[in-house]
């Protein structure tokens, strides 16, 4: 597909780096499929192209996004949503293997919140607001948000803003470990773009490895994460860039990665 010719996103290249902004403005960038399938489609294509080592995913100054879209879902019975398997398209997104980071300005409400945590690491402007408030229409997260929320900030603070739907503004997210870094606003997209160059540089077999195996502390117990860990460090002896990196080491240059 061309890059330029979805519906709900923009898609660009900057260098190493892929960035696919949310752009359904009037809504809010609310998530309904046709988003799902843009961003689902673009950040496979992304994934897949050796020339791309990290991805960002944006919104507006205003909204990541403000959820799923509710007047797309509302009328659907429990039937449907189950044949449908309602936005399990989005799993597609949160196992792509190269790193990828949500820049969050404003709103990052239900869907909103729980697609930034798919992401690896969440930057957020000093604008960003973040929020699972599903429980006031009558429904709980439904796009991994007990999960990962409760992971990221801990039962406390994860049953607080679900079961009453409290909004958590970016100082707090930070301090929560929900999100990396804050910073102001107007910075945010060259913050991103600024780690992103940094990880897209490392050889790109190494950064994938390196979330594949954090999301395994993050998705299991220790000691599975631990032998997990193991068996991919022995396994990335077998890359060029493995040589290329130690060899520079002890040769006192910088290493020039074949991303191989
Ligand atoms: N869905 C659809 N449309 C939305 C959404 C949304 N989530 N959020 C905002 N919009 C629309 C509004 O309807 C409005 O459209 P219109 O101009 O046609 O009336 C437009 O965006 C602008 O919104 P507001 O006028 O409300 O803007 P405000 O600045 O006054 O308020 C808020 C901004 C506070 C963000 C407000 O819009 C709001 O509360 N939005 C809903 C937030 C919410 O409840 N999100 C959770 C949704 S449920 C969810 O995400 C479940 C995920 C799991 C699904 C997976 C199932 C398997």
């Amino acid at each position: 597909m061309n890059e330029n010719s979805y519906e709900t996103i923009e898609v660009r290249r900057e260098g190493r780096v892929g960035v696919i902004t949310l752009n359904r403005p009037k809504a809010l960038n609310a998530l309904n499929e046709q988003t799902m399938q843009d961003v689902v489609a673009a950040a496979t294509e992304l994934d897949r192209d050796s020339g791309i080592g990290a991805l960002i995913l944006a919104g507006s100054e205003k909204a990541f996004a403000a959820g799923a879209d509710i007047k797309e879902m509302s009328g659907k019975s429990a039937s449907d949503m189950y044949h449908e398997d309602f936005f399990a398209g989005w799993d597609a997104f949160a196992r792509l293997r190269t790193p990828k980071i949500a820049a969050v300005a404003g709103y990052a409400l239900g869907g909103g919140c729980e697609l930034a945590m798919m992401c690896d690491l969440i930057l957020a402007a000093d604008t960003a607001v973040f929020g699972q408030p599903e429980i006031a229409l009558g429904v709980i997260p439904g796009m991994g948000g007990t999960q990962r929320l409760t992971r990221a900030v801990g039962k406390a603070k994860a049953m607080d803003m679900i079961l009453t739907g409290r909004q958590m503004r970016a100082e707090e997210a930070e301090r929560s470990g929900l999100v990396s870094r804050v910073v102001a606003a107007d910075e945010l997209m060259d913050t991103a773009l600024e780690v992103a160059g940094k990880i897209a540089e490392m050889s790109k077999p190494a950064a994938q490895h390196a979330v594949e195996t954090v999301n395994a502390a993050y998705e299991s117990g220790l000691w599975a994460g631990v032998q997990h860990e193991r068996r991919v460090f022995h396994g990335l002896f077998s890359t060029a860039d493995q040589k290329e990196g130690m060899s520079a080491f002890a040769e006192k240059r910088t290493a020039r990665f074949s991303h191989e």
